[in-house]
């Protein structure tokens, strides 16, 4: 079949995973495939082809782009998760099975802590592959279960479109909301139409909250204040008992809950906290040494590529698939504490 879509030119010092992982083999063997949403090979790439400082470069249009591109996929999830073909994923949300003691209670170091969550819905393709009234679907489904929340967790969702630029913008610099324009998402589709069907849900205190169609369909949010990551794990998971009443979410055997974007499979949670540093983050080598060990990263304080300000670190669990949530958290808690004893040594 003719196409006009040829093998990629990657810059030399590209490192991404999908330079690394595409070969002209995969190529020729994936350039005519479909899925069924109609999702091609060149839609899966053309984030990392377009932005050749990708740290991954690739998002799937659904659940079955994991295996219909699965010579490309399954190598990338092998390299970044250690995590095999033959492997299965194992879910346990159950706040009881982890060890957390409150941490730092004169607040000395850890500002606030967030977990958060990314789902979808089954039987509807994900977001670089979804159409416009899907998306809408998924929008006035997920508010209405959102709305039937109870408690500390009940709220209000806020669609993006009618938003002031006031309000979205003192949203996001307080850590609540997502930024629009992200390059990435831009090019793999996930911004069409945008700012329509997005939204933000929020309870009272903005401690529980949900966004809705951004790169996934939905990132379930606890945040608060502070060290108490057990409270917060534990309003999480309140949530997503309820809302997994309402809603099917995308989910298999092999890959846990599927996601746009390949880091995110399986448990699709990222448990982390801001926290104060400085003294340690003079010596960067000591500081990574202690995050490699309990598999964490280093992020900067507006999130994803951005920079630290103050000594203040965003730090999270680097493990996703082929760990449970708990082993999720329990990561990102122990290297905190390790964190904290070596700021006080320093
Ligand atoms: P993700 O949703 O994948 O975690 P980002 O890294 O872009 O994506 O983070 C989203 C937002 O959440 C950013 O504004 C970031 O600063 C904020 N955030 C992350 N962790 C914390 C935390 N522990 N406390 C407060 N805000 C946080
Ligand atoms: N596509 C981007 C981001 C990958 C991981 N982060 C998120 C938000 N999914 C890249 O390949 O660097």
């Amino acid at each position: 079949m003719l196409t006009d879509f040829n093998f990629p030119p990657f810059p030399k010092d590209c490192k991404s995973q999908l330079c690394k992982h595409l070969t002209k083999e995969t190529f020729e063997a994936l350039k005519d495939k479909k899925t069924k949403n109609g999702f091609t090979l060149k839609e899966a790439i053309n984030s990392g082809v377009v932005n050749s400082d990708s740290g991954i470069g690739v998002y799937a249009g659904d659940k079955e782009s994991y295996s219909t591109f699965g010579l490309l996929f399954d190598p990338i999830i092998e390299d970044y998760h250690s995590f095999k073909v033959e492997d299965t994923h194992k879910s346990n949300l159950n706040p009881n099975d982890l060890n957390a003691p409150v941490l730092d209670v004169d607040g000395e170091y850890i500002i606030s802590t967030r977990i958060r969550v990314g789902r979808n819905f089954a039987n509807l393709p994900l977001g670089p592959a979804i159409t416009k009234e899907q998306r809408d679907e998924v929008q006035e489904r997920s508010s209405q279960a959102l709305n039937s929340l109870e408690g500390s967790l009940s709220g209000t969702y806020y669609p993006l479109e009618g938003m002031s630029d006031e309000i979205s913008k003192s949203l996001i610099k307080d850590h609540f909301l997502f930024k629009a324009g992200d390059r990435f998402l831009e090019a793999s589709g996930l911004n069409r139409e945008w700012p329509e069907g997005r939204g933000i849900f929020h309870n009272e205190d903005k401690t529980f909250l949900v966004w809705v169609n951004e790169e996934d369909q939905l990132r379930i949010i606890s945040m608060q204040q502070g060290g108490d990551i057990k409270e917060v794990f534990t309003r999480l998971t309140t949530a997503i008992a309820h809302l997994q009443k309402k809603i099917e979410f995308s989910y298999s055997e092999h890959l846990g809950y599927i996601t746009s974007c390949p880091t995110n499979l399986g448990t699709a949670m990222r448990a982390s906290v801001h926290i104060k540093v400085p003294k340690l983050a003079q010596d960067m080598k000591k500081f990574e040494a202690i995050t490699d060990k309990h598999h964490l990263q280093i992020r900067g304080i507006h999130g994803e590529h951005s920079e630290s300000e103050g000594g203040i670190y965003d730090i999270s669990n680097k493990r996703r698939l082929g760990v449970t949530e708990v082993e999720c958290v329990q990561d990102m808690y122990d290297g905190v504490v390790a964190l904290i004893q070596a700021e006080k040594d320093a």
